[in-house]
């Protein structure tokens, strides 16, 4: 009888425990969410008839046939973001210029021989990368922008590429830009319709924007998440574009957000986000994308980097090449984690470590909610502890750059969370 009363006790306190450890605490993310926070850095490529003229904001009065790509070649993208570590590709389908890169039984304003969505998406499957789409709200060139006729074209338009024709789409872009000016044509977009639509068509497909739902826009085209970055928002009453939340709230999302809209850090690899032979030489270097990828995937947010196609309809060597670089160089700083078993009381983790080192990622359990609010490291060098890192928040991913350190023990001290904090990683390199 005891033993029973024991037992059940027992029971009943570990299931307490479980229970209370695996209860989730706020807004946690879908498990389409989950995935995509997972892939960490993406591909963009910004390509159409602004590769053609040099301008980063086509008129919508080009000709079709300035879009003539001398030798398209979607393999080459694909080969060049698989090698570069990206999981996924995101084309421009459609800028600003209204030019569609597929046949679009919506719009005269397309490609004539070829459908870049039907190679690309090809050679992503090939290559085991996601594939997503651009597709700009804004219209220049659409005669029937600025009317509400424009929102069910560009329903039609949504349903042509999320109908199954290009596969499993992971993200769809909707651009919050219209620069039409004081006296420009003003559209009143259908947001609720356009989401649903690609809602009923990818239930899957994450759609980014300055609300989400699905993921949102960082606030800034550099790449740069905040310190602190919740991955919580408030959207109600804000829409993409012009009635966009705060910028503080893009870059670090809400802290008591009711929603659960992770940030996306986007910035190209060139000055512009087309290409255009006048920049070839100003690509970023190996230092700045370091800086980017910390700045983003190492703050809680995806980056989605920026490497447009050129005439040719090819990655360029020169960016194809600093691409390798970058990984090499992400290769040899995560080599190898230099943590050892870690244990855990309360607040604290403590773990053995090889020196010296000098990143320290850390990883939340965000299936469970984002629940840090500030943390402290602290290393057992000959001195004794010393502080060597503080920070706010954590999220999905944390990687913090510290002086280089030799220590016998590392040590992660929660200081402030708004439920029992839950490190699902904690590594050294
Ligand atoms: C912006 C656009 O206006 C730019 O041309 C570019 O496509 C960038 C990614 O988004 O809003």
């Amino acid at each position: 009888m005891m033993n029973t009363r024991i037992l059940l006790a027992t029971c009943l306190s570990v299931a307490v425990a479980c229970s209370r450890q695996a209860e989730p605490y706020g807004p946690v993310p879908t498990p389409a969410q989950m995935e995509w926070q997972q892939m960490e850095m993406n591909m963009f490529v910004h390509f159409g008839p602004n590769t053609f003229s040099g301008l980063e904001w086509g008129t919508g009065l080009e000709p079709e046939d300035l879009f003539r790509p001398t030798e398209l070649d979607c393999r080459q993208w694909a080969r060049t973001a698989k090698a570069a570590g990206m999981k996924g590709i995101i084309v421009t389908a459609k800028h600003h210029d209204g030019f569609c890169l597929w046949p679009n039984p919506a719009s005269q304003h397309c490609v004539k021989d070829v459908d870049v969505l039907k190679e690309l998406s090809d050679a992503c499957r090939e290559e085991g990368l996601k594939f997503g789409v651009y597709i700009s709200p804004w219209d220049r060139n659409d005669p029937t922008y600025g009317t509400p006729e424009y929102n069910q074209k560009y329903v039609e338009t949504l349903q042509s590429v999320h109908n199954g024709t290009y596969g499993p789409i992971f993200e769809h872009w909707f651009d919050g830009a219209c620069g039409e000016g004081p006296t420009g044509k003003r559209q009143e977009y259908d947001w609720p319709l356009f989401h649903s639509t690609v809602a009923s068509l990818q239930p899957d497909a994450i759609q980014f924007s300055d609300v989400g739902p699905g993921c949102r826009w960082v606030g800034n085209e550099n790449g740069h998440a905040g310190e602190t970055n919740w991955s919580t928002l408030n959207a109600d009453g804000y829409t993409p574009g012009l009635g966009a939340p705060p910028t503080k709230s893009l870059t670090e999302g809400d802290e008591d957000g009711t929603a659960w809209i992770p940030a996306e850090a986007d910035v190209s690899i060139r000055p512009g986000w087309f290409w255009r032979s006048s920049e070839d030489n100003q690509i970023k270097s190996v230092e700045e994308l370091m800086d980017i990828y910390l700045a983003s995937v190492g703050r809680n947010a995806v980056l989605l980097l920026n490497v447009p196609a050129d005439t040719r309809g090819k990655i360029p060597t020169a960016d194809s090449l600093r691409l390798m670089e970058f990984r090499a160089c992400r290769d040899s700083v995560f080599a190898r984690n230099l943590a050892g078993r870690i244990s855990h009381r309360q607040n604290t983790w403590t773990a053995k470590v090889k020196s010296p080192f000098s990143m320290v990622v850390l990883q939340e359990d965000i299936r469970l909610g984002q629940r840090i609010r500030s943390f402290k490291i602290e290393a057992d060098t000959d001195g004794g502890w010393k502080e060597i890192a503080q920070g706010t928040t954590v999220g999905y991913k944390r990687i913090l750059r510290v002086p280089e350190t030799t220590a016998r023990r590392i040590r992660i001290t929660v200081t402030d969370a708004k439920a029992t904090p839950i490190l699902s990683g904690v590594k050294i390199f």
